[in-house]
């Protein structure tokens, strides 16, 4: 599929997108990250879809201890499929299905391969959310249609953190108010974080709103989930924020890794919060509590360090690379089973109080 030459990032996603659906027999399974990025691009997919056939497509969220990038997610995918589109899972080698595949991310890429479409904002600057790109792609399938979609992009911009330097965010500030919006997000965010990591009350919800606005006000039957699990959420969150930072003898102060233990999956908040005080440390939390046998870990920073490449210089032997060390680089992290964990905090110099067992 070629895009002509010279063609604005935006302009290249309006023009690719459609080609690749006049190609399918039927409508494409929809994958999208449980985020609210990946939520809210889910959202655009299916609702842009449904105004350019009149049919629902199938959907699926891809949530904790899940890869769509591994032999088990093919397998479930069954190979009846007219087409895949993968909505803020990365960008990897393998390829889950024969079907026409299409990539819609921006995280750093593992993969160049060309047997499918892929719409990626990594390399973009700035960076758009995946939610932002569905909506070009959106916009190129269905016109002016997808415009009633656009705040569905801007809750997954805000999730992002990528919501600076778009006019077309810059647009859909002046329609939504900031601080509905914000609400929105951290409600849909919610089922995922909590001990279930059930999101589909969240994509139920933005499935059925119109608006921020209308999310917050209007009759949504599943918006009481999304509060209830933030209640839990917010809990969970409050316990982490009180486990200390340790530091290892490698880096000394440059990398701090912090335990929290919890069904809810908050590791992440925490890494952010202690990423902010401990500036320009590379800050790790680690969550034993997630998956049986397995860390899970998230790492932030907002000095300098690229997360990625620290990951990747440190790579356990053996470590399964679909579960390691993806992401932003500001932004990454991974699981490992608990052996290797322990092996690698020891080989960064920590000691026995942030090995897990
Ligand atoms: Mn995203």
């Amino acid at each position: 599929m070629t895009s002509l030459p010279n063609m604005r990032f935006p302009d290249r996603v309006a023009h690719d997108f459609p080609l690749w659906c006049e190609g399918l027999s039927g409508p494409p399974l929809l994958c999208g990250h449980h985020d609210a990025d990946g939520l809210s691009a889910l959202a655009i997919m299916a609702r842009a879809w449904e105004m350019h056939t009149g049919e629902r497509p199938p959907l699926r969220i891809v949530g904790r201890g899940e890869n769509a990038w591994t032999p088990e997610f093919a397998a479930a995918l069954g190979d009846d499929l007219h087409g895949l589109v993968l909505l803020d899972l990365g960008t990897a080698e393998a390829k889950p299905t024969d079907a026409p595949l299409c990539v819609i991310d921006h995280h750093v890429p593992t993969s160049e391969a060309d047997d499918r479409l892929v719409l990626s904002g990594y390399g973009q600057d700035p960076v758009p959310s995946t939610s932002l790109i569905a909506w070009w792609a959106a916009k190129g399938l269905v016109g002016e249609r997808a415009d009633p979609l656009l705040w569905l992009a801007y809750v997954g911009a805000m999730g992002d953190m990528a919501d600076k330097g778009f006019p077309d965010i810059d647009r859909a500030r002046k329609l939504y108010k900031v601080g509905k919006t914000r609400e929105v997000v951290s409600l849909v965010n919610a089922p995922r974080r909590s001990p279930s990591g059930d999101a589909s009350p969240a994509l139920e919800w933005l499935l059925a709103s119109d608006s921020p606005e209308d999310a917050l006000t209007g009759e949504h039957p599943a918006r009481a989930a999304c509060e209830a699990a933030r209640d839990v959420v917010k809990q969970a969150t409050a316990e982490g924020r009180r486990a200390p930072p340790r530091f290892g003898s490698v880096y000394g102060s440059d990398v701090a890794i912090i335990r929290v233990d919890t069904p809810c999956q908050v590791h992440p908040l925490i890494a952010q919060s202690w990423a902010g005080r401990l500036k320009p440390a590379i800050c790790f939390a680690a969550n034993a509590d997630i998956e049986p046998g397995r860390v899970s870990f998230s790492g932030r920073t907002r000095g300098d360090a690229d997360i990625i490449d620290f990951l990747a210089a440190h790579a356990p032997a053996g470590a399964d690379r679909t579960r390691y060390g993806n992401g932003h680089r500001k932004a990454a992290g991974g699981s490992l089973p608990v052996e290797q964990w322990n092996a690698w905090v020891e080989s960064l110099g920590f000691d026995a109080r942030v090995k897990v067992g």
